[in-house]
């Protein structure tokens, strides 16, 4: 696989995607822990997460089956370079969008770093396609080559981020409608492929108009140097962590970036976890 071209495109359109990286086997081994807890679970809490979205956080909590979508190495090689060549997990969800659903807000992914844009990408998000991802089933639509654009500049004439978290009861004003003069891509890819795209592209979940739902793992990663946006020290059980390998321990913060960021009480923090079983 050629990662510098691979990266080239990221900086150049934001985006690319890997047809088919990941087994069918490893697919289904996920699939098979995540539907049951999906089965019948809660939805969004505003329009951002989707009324009829159904998410699950810190992912690699709930089985080894989910590792390989955090740390797998043709993405891992493409996303690091983009990040000062080392980072972290910042979020790690899977989404399920439902039948119904109507499109999500446009949002870029690390806006919430007080830096005004334009600015370099302080995180890049990898979308694992755990169904095929259509445009009728909402595959994420993402605006190619809207990493580049400055504060002055969003998407126009369609429902706002403010707008959409601020909207805690369904029946507000709705996502469905394109931006004003920008083009849209339909990240449309076969089921085991990953879409790749920098955090600050302009993207959004689709609306779902099919009878079945969509699911996608969402690992984000950030510069190792960023603050990450779920805190897996609480998160992740310290037993869990210890039986993962050494890179995902990593990812998941358990390493040092130089020179002693992320130590703990003067340690390497793997010290802090409990000896593996067996
Ligand atoms: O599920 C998707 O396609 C994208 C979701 C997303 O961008 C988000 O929730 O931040």
């Amino acid at each position: 696989m050629d990662h510098a071209a691979l990266i080239e495109t990221m900086k150049t359109r934001g985006y690319v995607i890997l047809e088919n990286l990941m087994p069918e086997r490893e697919v289904q081994t996920a699939r098979d822990v995540l539907d049951p807890i999906f089965a019948g679970g809660p939805t969004g809490r505003n329009q951002f997460e989707g009324f009829k979205t159904q998410r699950i956080y810190s992912l690699p909590k709930l089985s080894p089956a989910l590792w390989p979508f955090f740390m797998h190495e043709d993405v891992l090689k493409v996303v690091k370079p983009l990040l000062w060549d080392d980072c972290l997990i910042t979020a790690a969800l899977a989404a399920n969008v439902l039948p119904g659903e109507q499109p999500q807000a446009f949002h870029i992914d690390d806006g919430f770093y007080p830096i005004p844009r334009p600015r370099p990408a302080f995180s890049v998000g990898a979308i694992w396609a755990m169904d095929d991802f259509t445009f009728e089933n909402g595959a994420t639509q993402l605006i190619p080559g809207s990493h580049l654009w400055g504060e002055d500049r969003v998407p126009k004439g369609v429902l706002e981020l403010d707008e959409a978290f601020q909207s805690h009861q369904p029946g507000g004003k709705t996502g469905w409608g394109d931006p004003e003069g920008d083009e849209i891509i339909a990240a449309e890819m076969p089921r085991g492929s990953v879409l790749i795209f920098m955090g600050n592209l302009w993207h959004r979940a689709g609306g779902n108009v099919t009878g079945k739902a969509r699911l996608g793992i969402f690992p984000q990663y950030c510069a190792a140097w960023a603050r990450t946006q779920e805190n897996f020290f609480l998160s992740i059980p310290k037993e869990t962590v210890a039986e993962m390998p050494p890179e995902l321990q990593a990812l998941l913060g358990y390493n040092i970036h130089p020179p002693f960021m992320g130590h703990a009480g003067g340690f390497h923090p793997l010290k802090t976890l409990p000896p593996k079983r067996g």
